[in-house]
């Protein structure tokens, strides 16, 4: 009987030694996710290795979600237009800061919507731009014809695309030399690439 309970004892001893040092030679587990500085999910430094989940941003929709009321910047302080009291007539332009040409300009396609300072002004995205991880620039513009005026600058602004893109969309302010603000958000649906 003793001889017995020796046996099991020592099996338990063997198996519970073995079992630790099969434990201590295993690799710590590595966690996988998007490797990607490009993508607005990117995890990059805080995952181990990429297993090509990344997605990315292509852009739907700009909005400009409000604007200043006056062009204050012109020291008029009254109106975007000759006429008393009327609404500035929105051309958007975006870019890559370093590039020459702007990717997006609303007035090539939408013309010069009159839009209230506190509504949303919506333009669709004529192509689906891919937004990556670099700094763009972007200028918002009312119009006014020549030869009886130029147009005046609303608001001016930069951004990183990808530091600044939460939720489906980017977010960002820019202003004119009053000091006045106005907010810009760009919509993206994320998608692969192939
Ligand atoms: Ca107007
Ligand atoms: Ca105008
Ligand atoms: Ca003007």
């Amino acid at each position: 009987m003793i001889h017995k309970n020796f046996v099991w004892i020592v099996a338990i001893m063997m198996a519970v030694f073995l079992f630790d040092a099969c434990r201590k030679n295993q690799e710590p587990l590595k966690v996988g996710g998007c490797g990607d500085a490009n993508s607005p999910e990117g995890q990059v430094g805080l995952i181990d290795y990429d297993d090509g989940s990344c997605l990315y941003g292509f852009i739907t929709e700009y909005q400009i979600t409000y604007h200043p009321q006056f062009d204050n910047a012109a020291g008029t302080g009254v109106d975007w237009d000759f006429a008393t009291n009327t609404d500035a007539d929105l051309i958007l332009r975006i870019k890559q800061d370093t590039a020459s040409d702007w990717f997006f300009n609303s007035e090539s396609g939408f013309g010069t919507p009159e839009i209230q300072h506190n509504d949303t002004a919506r333009f669709s995205a004529l192509t689906e731009y891919q937004l990556v991880n670099t700094s763009y620039r972007w200028d918002l513009y009312d119009h006014d014809p020549l030869p009886l005026d130029d147009n005046d600058l609303i608001s001016s602004g930069t951004f990183n695309a990808i530091a600044n893109a939460s939720d489906g969309y980017v977010t960002a302010k820019g202003f004119n030399s009053a000091g006045d603000s106005t907010e810009l958000r760009i919509k993206y649906d994320l998608r692969k690439v192939y």
